[in-house]
């Protein structure tokens, strides 16, 4: 009797982890240079696909969303550059309202405009961002769980990500936002290496991939 096909068991989905270019007059993101790092790796058996996402209201979901539908991931895990924050921080929540206080790399700056006319005020992250943190905290990396991706581009993709996999349970999705890197910092301003930057997300990458469910563990703040 022969065998059965070894191939019968469908390849894993990818992880799709995207980064943005540089924005606000920078000429560096560090999300660029982790998904540089990452892309076409494997982390806990399975491909990263790495996408850099125009830092630009309306094309950054659309770029997004088709990387969704070709690549079809089960994991996406979005970056974005939170200049000032000295953690590693997996936002919560992502709110359905952009209102820009700088303009984005094609000018825009809407105010008080709506990601996604009568979508729901608020989607939340169904990535384990707990027990990401305590992951990273556990490896001596700073990290702690954000309750505001803010309203420009960052919180912009993470709404229009939970939006479109709001109907799929089975993707999960969410954003994680890091620090400058230290030779973009002003004096006095928290940053991380690069190095360090990169170990951090391949451990969000390892938790995202290997734990369908979050830690009951307090990550609240009182403001
Ligand atoms: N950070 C910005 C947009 C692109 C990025 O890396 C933000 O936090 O909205």
């Amino acid at each position: 009797m022969s065998k059965p096909a070894r191939s019968s068991r469908p390849a894993p989905r990818p992880i799709l982890l995207t980064g943005f270019e540089a924005f606000a007059g920078a000429t560096v993101n560090p999300t660029e240079s982790i998904v540089a790092a990452l892309n076409g790796r494997v982390i806990a058996g399975r491909r990263v696909i790495g996408v850099i996402l125009p830092c630009v209201f309306r094309r950054s979901t659309t770029v997004l969303l088709r990387q969704l539908r070709v690549e079809r991931p089960d994991v996406v895990i979005c970056l974005g550059l939170a200049g000032g924050r000295a953690e590693i921080t997996p936002e919560r929540i992502a709110i359905n309202v952009d209102d820009a206080r700088i303009a984005d790399n094609a000018g825009g700056q809407p105010v008080d405009r709506p990601v996604v006319r009568g979508g729901p005020a608020a989607y939340w992250s169904t990535l384990p961002i707990k027990a990401m943190v305590a992951e990273l905290r556990a490896h001596g990396l700073p990290a702690s769980v954000s309750q505001s991706a803010g309203t420009f581009v960052c919180n912009h993709v993470f709404y229009g990500l939970m939006h479109a996999l709001r109907r799929r349970p089975v993707v999960r999705g969410g954003f994680v936002h890091v620090p400058f890197l230290p030779e973009q910092a002003a004096a006095g301003q928290a940053s991380l290496p690069l190095a360090t930057q990169i170990d951090a997300v391949v451990r969000v990458i390892e938790v995202a991939a290997l734990r369908r469910r979050d830690r009951r563990i307090g990550g609240g703040a009182t403001h």
